[in-house]
């Protein structure tokens, strides 16, 4: 198999799972455990120096960050369906969302729940209640945020939302909700659950 997610359930490599079951590609998990520091083995940090996951391999090719996993991925194994051709000037929309989740979603809402302060003219994610603005209108566009049609940029965004909402760092609006309600009912979605689920059964995590 040449695609393979180095891989812990409770973690982001959760999101990547959700990417490849939306693509309908095989793919090999392989668990690295965070207990015993698998992850800082040398040769995981000659794949990704930080020591984190997700790491996925793909032949020769190493990809680390959950945005650069999720457009590489859709490149090249869902151009047209997940990732909209490169001469569809929807792209422009598609990568403003996809990088608005890690670089102002996530870090903001940490940001927030430490109490850290900053000028927000300053820090890159600004204020707290502007964020939401934009998350709300990202999504009054339809169902997805490219209207109708679902693409990676929804793993990447919705898959920050998820994980926020799970952990109570973001609080829920109506249209948020029901966003993450649509993206809950998605057969990959659920398939990558299930997945993720049997890892953690297997290993006796959580426990
Ligand atoms: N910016 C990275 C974040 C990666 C990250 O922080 N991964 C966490 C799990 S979600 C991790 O591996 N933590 C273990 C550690 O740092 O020891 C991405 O988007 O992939």
């Amino acid at each position: 198999m040449s695609i393979v997610l180095y891989h812990h359930p409770f973690s982001r490599a959760a999101t990547v799972v959700w990417m490849l079951e939306e693509l309908g590609v095989d793919y090999e998990l392989r668990f690295l455990d965070f207990a015993s520091a698998a992850h800082k083995a040398p040769e995981i940090l000659a794949l990704n120096p930080m020591g984190k996951l997700p790491i996925l391999v793909d032949g020769e090719q190493v990809v680390t960050e959950v945005a650069a996993i999720g457009l590489y991925l859709a490149d090249r194994y869902g151009l047209g369906r997940l990732a909209p051709l490169p001469d569809d000037p929807r792209r422009g929309t598609y990568f403003r969302w996809t990088f608005f989740a890690p670089s102002v979603i996530e870090p903001g809402a940490i940001a927030k729940a430490n109490g850290w302060e900053g000028r927000p003219s300053q820090l890159g994610w600004g204020k707290q209640e502007d964020v939401v603005r934009a998350i709300e209108s990202a999504l009054s566009h339809g169902d997805y945020l490219l209207g109708d049609q679902f693409t990676m940029a929804d793993v990447i965004f919705g898959g920050t939302l998820r994980y926020l909402l799970m952990v109570k760092m973001l609080a829920p609006t109506p249209a948020i909700e029901s966003y993450a309600s649509r993206l809950a009912a998605r057969p990959a979605l659920q398939k990558a659950e299930a997945r993720n689920k049997a890892v953690i059964e297997e290993r006796g995590l959580g426990r």
